[in-house]
């Protein structure tokens, strides 16, 4: 060898990915290590990237997943191959059901042993088993190609509808050398990322005829006009356009759940009466019962949709106007043409009306709210929940379970945009302590995770990890013994031991749990004591679990699902 190649600095695959992150301003990496990970991962923390080592790689996919909504960059999840990348794929589909971006790295093993199943060390096609479940799958083959593969993803994830992508990256890429000069030259800033994608100008106009023949006009804001973060144009939609709006649960507090103009205290009423209904952001999936039936009505309806993905239009009915484009540049170019004039606010008749029927039903619910029935049910321990967030707005919420989730959802007002986060498109349980995470990281703000205690069992071993990074994080495990209600009956003619198909240990004490890792346990049975607990956790900034003891009388089987459940009922 001559000097000058002895001088030759060089760098590897290892090197360039995190370069590569680094150079497209990500900063933070969710993960669960082993090799080749491990040494990806301590390299990451060696450079000033912050590295959150999960117990089980679904939450810190699901933390990656929530850091992508919130920030509009892609979050970032690391995890070993097969079993690792597995348990890592079902937070990557959920992630791309809910259309937020993420990305999900992986290790593999080498090609020529997988294609001809030979038996590796955690062994799979991993890059054929992603595909049907993301939006976008990769494998970075040459060390080269790790700048460009980077960008790829980050953009897959990113622009138009955002997902989820799968990057496998097989050992021996880590491993490879490069010339360094010629590793800095092949990485890749990604421009753009997401470009505003402006709606054709007779699209608006269609538009904004439709919704000038309206007479009983209504907004639908989905998750995707929350993570738009174009709060100040549809604000300025709603208040200029005088239209009364009903925020998905995810797009609660991007106006205040107080405003004026909000109808969810009279949800029934305005979906059934309205006569043009404007979506932004939000999809006639079931959550909206398919646009269609009997939470619709009998009054003939007129959508105007606003997307960023075409295809979703017409997916269950017909779309008057369909307005293509990000939600940002649709809904100002909607201002427009509000404010150029001929547009008339809703009649007094049809917002009165819709005053009157939220005057009547917060009423009645304000009088539910006030009861302190003896134990706790799920509207009294509500109750101080919402009192506590209305006095603290910035705290973000997490919430999971059946009737946990949809009381919670009707009952705790939230005050500013993204910072409710739960079961999403899926309903899907197991999102808790993930989340809770990826929020406290991302928003350096307190989480209270509101769980049903079946939904807490999925992910209550990520409490380590909370009281590990010492996060703000109170859990609150709203206890009724059981998965829904803790009164099941045993159904088996043969064994009057045995333990019904939905209840749990009774009694618990899912605050021990917490006391394990150093964390502050609470157990309480009044509103009092959780108003008391809560306050002290605030307070205090530690990791904190309290464990509410709910009625197990209380709720119903499915929370407000029971449509879908054909057995609800029956027993
Ligand atoms: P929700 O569950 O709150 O009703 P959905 O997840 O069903 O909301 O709908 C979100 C929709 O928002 C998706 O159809 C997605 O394509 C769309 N979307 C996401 N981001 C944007 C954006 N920046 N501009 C326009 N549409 C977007
Ligand atoms: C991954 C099915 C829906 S809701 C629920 C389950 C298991 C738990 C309800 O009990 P919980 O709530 O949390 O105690 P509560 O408030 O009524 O007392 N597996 C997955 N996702 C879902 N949705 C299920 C199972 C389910």
């Amino acid at each position: 060898m001559t000097d000058t190649t002895q001088a030759q600095e060089m760098t590897d695959g290892f090197h360039l990915v995190i370069d590569a992150l680094k150079h497209n301003d990500i900063d933070t990496i969710f993960g669960l290590v082993g090799i080749p990970i491990t040494d990806l991962c301590r390299l990451a923390q060696a450079q000033g990237m912050k590295f959150i080592g999960f117990r089980h790689e679904q939450h810190a996919g699901n933390a990656a997943a929530i850091a992508g909504y919130m920030t509009k960059k892609p979050g970032i999840c690391m995890t070993v191959s097969a079993p690792g990348f597995l348990n890592g794929l079902t937070a990557l589909a959920n992630a791309t059901t809910n259309c937020f971006p993420m990305i999900l790295i992986s290790g593999s093993s080498e090609r020529e042993i997988v294609d001809l199943q030979q038996g590796d060390y955690e062994e799979m096609d991993q890059l054929n088993a992603a595909k049907p479940y993301c939006k976008a799958a990769y494998r970075i083959n040459k060390a080269e190609d790790i700048g460009i593969g980077i960008a790829r993803a980050i953009r897959s994830a990113v622009s138009g509808r955002p997902g989820g992508v799968y990057l496998d990256l097989p050992a021996q890429l880590l491993a490879q050398t490069l010339d360094a000069a010629h590793g800095k030259r092949s990485l890749v800033k990604v421009v753009d990322a997401a470009p505003a994608q402006l709606p054709a100008p007779d699209s608006v106009q269609r538009a904004l005829d439709v919704l000038k023949g309206a007479k009983k006009p209504l907004i639908l804001l989905g998750k995707g006009a929350a993570y738009a973060q174009a709060d100040a144009d549809i604000r300025a939609l709603v208040e200029k356009s005088g239209i009364p709006y009903l925020p998905m649960s995810m797009a609660k507090g991007l106006l205040p759940d107080t405003h004026a103009q909000s109808a969810s205290a009279a949800r029934s009423f305005v979906l059934a009466e309205a006569d043009v209904v404007l979506l932004i952001g939000a999809r006639l999936n079931w959550l909206l019962s398919h646009g269609k039936g009997k939470t619709w009505g009998a009054i003939p309806k007129k959508f105007i949709q606003i997307d960023i993905s075409p295809t979703e239009i017409d997916s269950n009915v017909a779309i008057a106007a369909p307005l293509i484009g990000d939600i940002g540049s649709c809904v100002q170019a909607l201002v427009k043409g509000i404010d150029a004039g001929g547009y008339q606010k809703p009649s007094a008749e049809w917002t009165g009306a819709i005053a009157e029927r939220k005057d009547k039903n917060l009423t009645k619910m304000a009088a539910t709210l006030e009861q302190n029935p003896s134990p706790m049910n799920f509207h009294s321990a509500l109750r101080v929940i919402r009192d506590v967030v209305k006095a603290n707005p910035e705290i973000n919420i997490v919430n999971e379970g059946a009737n946990t989730l949809d009381y919670a959802r009707s009952i705790v007002d939230m005050y500013q945009p993204r910072k409710r986060f739960d079961s999403g498109t899926w309903g899907i349980m197991g999102i808790g302590m993930g989340f809770a995470i990826g929020a406290a990281v991302i928003s350096k703000k307190p989480v209270i995770a509101i769980e049903g205690d079946s939904a807490f069992g999925f992910s209550g071993m990520e409490l380590e990890t909370i009281c590990r990074y010492d996060l703000p994080v109170i859990t609150v495990v709203f206890n009724n013994n059981g998965v829904y209600k803790g009164t099941d009956p045993n159904l088996n003619p043969n064994d009057p031991k045995d333990v019904p198909v939905t209840s749990f240990v009774k009694g618990a004490r899912y605050d021990k749990m917490i006391e394990a890792f150093g964390g502050i346990g609470y157990n309480v049975e009044t509103p009092e004591e959780l108003d008391k607990a809560l306050k002290e956790a605030l307070a205090s900034g530690k990791p904190t679990l309290i464990n509410a003891v709910i009625d197990p009388n209380a709720g119903t089987e499915s929370g407000r699902l029971t449509n879908l459940n054909p057995q609800s009922g029956k027993k």
